[in-house]
């Protein structure tokens, strides 16, 4: 911390602000071609962000020798997703430059808010996974940690979403059209990345058989990296992602042979490895591109690595104790294998030598256990694209199996569930199973998951492993998530309590005693009160409607699916609907019901859910008997520059998926850390938030996780909940009778059938009458001002577990065994 401050007092001299303006204009002339005097925006957000990031390029070096220098043990942090958002801001906000930057802008004539807004997300992630891994790396360089982040710089992010008469409509998210200032694209480095072919055995100069992968198909892969400013900015790290490029000799030969158009093609396709972003969330398709990007990853990402340890190092005995990597989910576990490859026929190492440097380099994170979304591949596409690596697959399982034969005599069963081949419905490699033999350790992402996934999913494993599965609760920075996203609430806090809360959030424990000072209490609600005006002002603007910034603002905003439970929140939303038509001249709190969120463009029921949700806001939005006491909108394109805006708008934020299948979710913690009061059931890391800012503070409905389970066992029968609630009913039956799709009777059919003919898989029935409940405890609360105020800075206060600072030193100390620099 002292190191942030002294920075933030010489932070004129260390980033030459005195000459910000001069470098803006002449960023505008050198590089954009542009004529200074022009005034569009675009063209100086552009000069202002290449003159921010030219301030780093030198911090960045300085922090790369300082690792080499000292040696330090590396972090490859490996992920098929990143979630950066915008940078600008982000940038400005590491370096404490907003409010002088604020100033030479406005000089310039522009507002800094609206050069931010012409900046597009880097949207290279689906959701929560993919945030998780932009946290990871700011909390890793503000706590000088050596980590980087690999990826890929997918040409389309995730789709942009659009609501058409109430639909979903994707469209493509050319998110680099205009350039992207923040990469540096390295154009001198390639790595040749391959692909089919087969795999040929030889005897080497001693007489070993060895392997070589031969006949391939190449590809290359050039890496474009983007800077990463710690806090303070005393380190400044990058992540690296790989795009691909066609490779020249495979080209040369088709154009030799006068095949102009062939050999485009093959250029063409052999680039299509980066161009798009899978946009499914919690389901994977097998798809062959899907995997050619994973090894694609991999494979760049391995040379690299290994590159720059043997400048350094003379054999790769010692890798372990330089390099750490943590595989993100299965999709980058082609690694193993592929580590494996390269230390056996590239390095010409015996395999338990290899495989024992293997295990020491890789630790795995899950971040599911819906069955759906667990990666299995078949055998016969894996072993086409990669054949080497499916011959190490079937030798790994070989070995293993014979442990677990030797531990676990004449149990054939447990053998067929562990193994990493399953057999039955044609052969398939299962990604889990492989993860985690090639990992020393194996984590889950909230208390109760890790325990899920010890006792349910992985229990064989935690049987033959009883060390390997562990758990690290998830963080969000604070940087971004309170920070950045809401200077209101920011200032109010560092008046009160000084700065160090944002490099330690548990000091934000010291806001408790407050919570009892009633003009605090007002300070925080006005800049509550700040931020629900924006957000009313941004809702205007882009769904053209006038929402009361002093309702009860109630929102969820995360990817539609089912087990998240929307629909459970519709079912509210038309409940009270009811109420208020039934009595008119009911004392109501008003409620202002916010959604947001995008379902994968093949989900059929997440898109009726999306229209369902538009088609109850047309009717609930119309009435008059409901005008000024319940507001109901979707705002389309849920982003991470969206979340900006809302999390710190938010007075309810509703975590309501059914208990033990949300992992951990993270934007839990980001609407409780900016004042927000949860209503949501024992699931993911809810049960932690609900320990930390105490049961009184959080509204917990639902059923819980064993009981989930036990319900599914014993026979779960939701007409039973149908039958004997009155109020239920008459909800289900205006979703089944078309109430709310008059000219489509029919339409919202498969959402009341899938609760009611289909065995409501997701326990919604069940779960409605305490939801029910549970709101009309929050409505109570939120009439008592004075109340909801206290608790909602005691939310805030109790959050500092959950600072991503926290998660990232927990995996640096008991499991990457790195210190940070310096210490
Ligand atoms: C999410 N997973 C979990 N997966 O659902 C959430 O509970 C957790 O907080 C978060 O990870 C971080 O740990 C998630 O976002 C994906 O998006 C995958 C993308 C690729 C296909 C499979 C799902």
């Amino acid at each position: 911390m002292s190191r942030v401050c002294k920075m933030s007092k010489n932070v004129r001299e260390v980033f030459r602000l005195d000459e910000l303006k001069d470098d803006i204009r002449r960023n505008m002339v050198a590089l954009l071609g542009n004529d200074p005097r022009s005034k569009r925006k675009f063209s100086y957000y552009n000069a202002l962000a290449y003159s921010v990031r030219e301030r780093l390029v030198d911090l960045w070096m300085r922090t790369q020798s300082d690792y080499y220098d000292s040696m330090a043990k590396r972090v490859y942090y490996l992920s098929m997703e990143f979630l950066p958002g915008r940078f600008l801001m982000n940038y400005l906000t590491n370096m404490g430059i907003v409010d002088e930057c604020r100033e030479i802008v406005a000089e310039l004539g522009f507002s800094l808010e609206e050069l931010e807004e012409e900046e597009w997300d880097a949207g290279l992630g689906n959701g929560g996974l993919g945030r998780l891994a932009s946290c990871y790396l700011d909390s890793m360089v503000s706590q000088n940690i050596p980590g980087y982040g690999y990826g890929i710089l997918y040409d389309y992010g995730i789709f942009y979403q659009s609501i058409v008469n109430g639909n979903q409509e994707e469209r493509c998210d050319n998110w680099r059209r205009h350039g992207c200032p923040w990469e540096i694209t390295r154009l001198d480095t390639l790595y040749e990345v391959k692909f089919y072919g087969r795999s040929e055995t030889y005897y080497d100069s001693d007489g070993n058989v060895r392997f070589r992968w031969v006949d391939t198909e190449n590809v290359m892969a050039m890496p474009c990296d983007i800077l990463i400013p710690g806090y303070g900015c005393s380190h400044v790290s990058n992540m690296r992602l790989w795009t691909a490029q066609s490779s020249r000799e495979f080209n040369l030969s088709d154009f030799n042979r006068g095949d102009y158009i062939g050999a485009m093609h093959g250029k063409v396709m052999s680039e299509n490895i980066t161009k798009v972003l899978y946009p499914n969330d919690q389901f994977l398709q097998g798809m062959e591109l899907r995997l050619k990007q994973q090894y694609f990853l991999v494979s760049a990402t391995f040379q690299d690595i290994l590159r720059r340890y043997l400048k350094q190092h003379t054999s790769l005995a010692a890798l372990p104790e330089a390099v750490a990597v943590q595989l993100n989910d299965t999709h980058p576990a082609i690694a193993i294998p592929e580590l494996m490859r390269l230390l056996m026929d590239v390095y010409g190492m015996g395999w338990d030598v290899a495989w024992d440097i293997c295990t020491r380099t890789f630790a795995y994170t899950n971040h599911t256990v819906l069955p759906e979304a667990l990666e299995t591949w078949p055998v016969d596409l894996l072993g086409r694209l990669l054949p080497r690596h499916m011959q190490i697959i079937y030798e790994i399982n070989r070995r293993f199996l014979e442990g677990v034969a030797a531990t676990f005599p004449g149990d054939t069963e447990r053998l067929s569930r562990m193994s990493v081949i399953q057999e039955e419905g044609g052969q398939r490699v299962r990604m889990a199973n492989l993860a985690i033999v090639g990992s020393h350790t194996v984590n889950g992402v909230a208390a109760l998951h890790s325990n899920i996934l010890q006792t349910g999913l992985f229990r064989d494993f935690h049987e033959y492993y009883p060390r390997k599965i562990r758990n690290v609760t998830n963080g969000v920075t604070p940087r971004r998530w309170l920070m950045q996203c809401n200077p209101a609430l920011s200032r109010l806090i560092t008046q009160s309590i000084g700065p160090e809360w944002c490099c330690n959030l548990e000091k934000l424990r010291e806001l408790v005693p407050l919570a009892e000072d009633s003009a605090f209490r007002d300070a925080w609600a006005r800049a509550k009160l700040e931020n629900k005006r924006l957000l009313s002002r941004y809702v205007l603007r882009k769904v053209q409607m006038g929402i009361n910034p002093n309702t009860l603002f109630d929102m969820q905003f995360k990817r539609m699916h089912e087990y998240k439970r929307q629909l459970l929140n519709v079912m509210h939303v038309i409940s009270l609907f009811n109420r208020i038509k039934d009595n008119p001249s009911a004392d109501i709190t008003p409620r202002t019901v916010l959604f947001g969120g995008k379902a994968a463009p093949g989900y059929y029921q997440a898109k009726l859910i999306i229209r369902l949700i538009n088609e109850v806001a047309r009717v609930v939005n119309a009435d008059a008997d409901v005008a000024g006491r319940l507001r109901v909108a979707f705002l389309p394109n849920y982003c991470i520059s969206q979340a900006e805006k809302v999390v710190p708008a938010a007075d309810l934020s509703e975590q309501i998926s059914t208990a033990g299948m949300e992992a951990s979710g993270t934007g839990n913690m980001k609407f409780a850390l900016n004042g927000a009061l949860t209503i949501g059931t024992l699931d993911g890391a809810n049960v932690e938030i609900m320990e930390e800012v105490g049961a009184e503070n959080i509204f917990i409905f639902g059923l819980k996780a064993h009981e989930v389970a036990e319900k599914r066992r014993s026979g779960y029968n939701p007409r039973e909940f149908y039958e004997n609630d009155a109020e239920l009913r008459r909800v289900m039956d205006m979703i089944g009778s078309g109430f709310f799709s008059p000219d489509e009777r029919g339409l919202f059919s498969p959402v009341y059938d899938s609760l009611m003919h289909h065995g409501d898989y997701y326990m919604l029935m069940a779960d409605y009458r305490p939801y029910m409940e549970a709101q009309a405890a929050v409505d109570a609360l939120y009439l008592d001002q004075d109340q909801w105020v206290r608790k909602s800075i005691l939310n805030a206060a109790n959050m500092g577990k959950f600072s991503s600072d926290r998660s990232v030193m927990e995996y640096a100390r008991g499991i990457w065994h790195v210190e940070p620099l310096g210490k």
